[in-house]
């Protein structure tokens, strides 16, 4: 697997919480080291673009609302396997269903605001990361 990078975001309901630093503590007792990372306010259109692959699905207004009702932290994670390992350390998507521990277990408050995004594969990881952040952003 080696070394690999991964996109994730700090969602508005754990900004609004004040929980960046709670969170960025498990990715780094997961050994995922934070080697970019901005906070940043999206535009429901922004959102949009980023979550396009779930235009169809019925919950698409309500989560690009969301994500561009106050600041997000995007971030960008390495570590060997870090694509799953951030996966992991996230939970599952429904805080129910969330393993005790994880982030979304602790943090999120619903199915939508579920604290935190982090990519599910090498190329959509790579899609993402360049989404939000230039190369010259990207100092290991
Ligand atoms: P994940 O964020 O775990 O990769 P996903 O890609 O299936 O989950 O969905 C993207 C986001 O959309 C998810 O983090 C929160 C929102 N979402 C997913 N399913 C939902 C649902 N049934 N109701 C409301 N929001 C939902
Ligand atoms: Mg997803």
């Amino acid at each position: 697997m080696g070394v690999e990078r991964t996109l994730s975001i700090i969602k508005p309901d754990a900004t609004t919480r004040n929980l960046t630093g709670q969170i960025n503590a498990k990715f780094e007792a997961a050994g995922l080291r934070i080697v970019a990372q901005k906070r940043i306010q999206l535009t429901p259109a922004q959102a949009g673009q980023f979550y396009a692959v779930h235009a169809e699905r019925p919950f698409y207004g309500e989560l690009c609302d969301f994500m561009a009702s106050a600041p997000v932290v995007t971030q960008v994670l390495e570590g060997e396997g870090a694509i799953a390992k951030n996966r992991e350390v996230m939970g599952a998507t429904n805080p129910a269903d969330a393993a005790p521990g994880t982030i979304r277990a602790e943090f999120a408050q619903s199915v939508g605001e579920n604290s935190v995004h982090g990519s599910d594969a090498p190329e959509t990881a790579a899609e993402e990361i360049a989404f939000f952040f230039s190369g010259l952003e990207l100092v290991g």
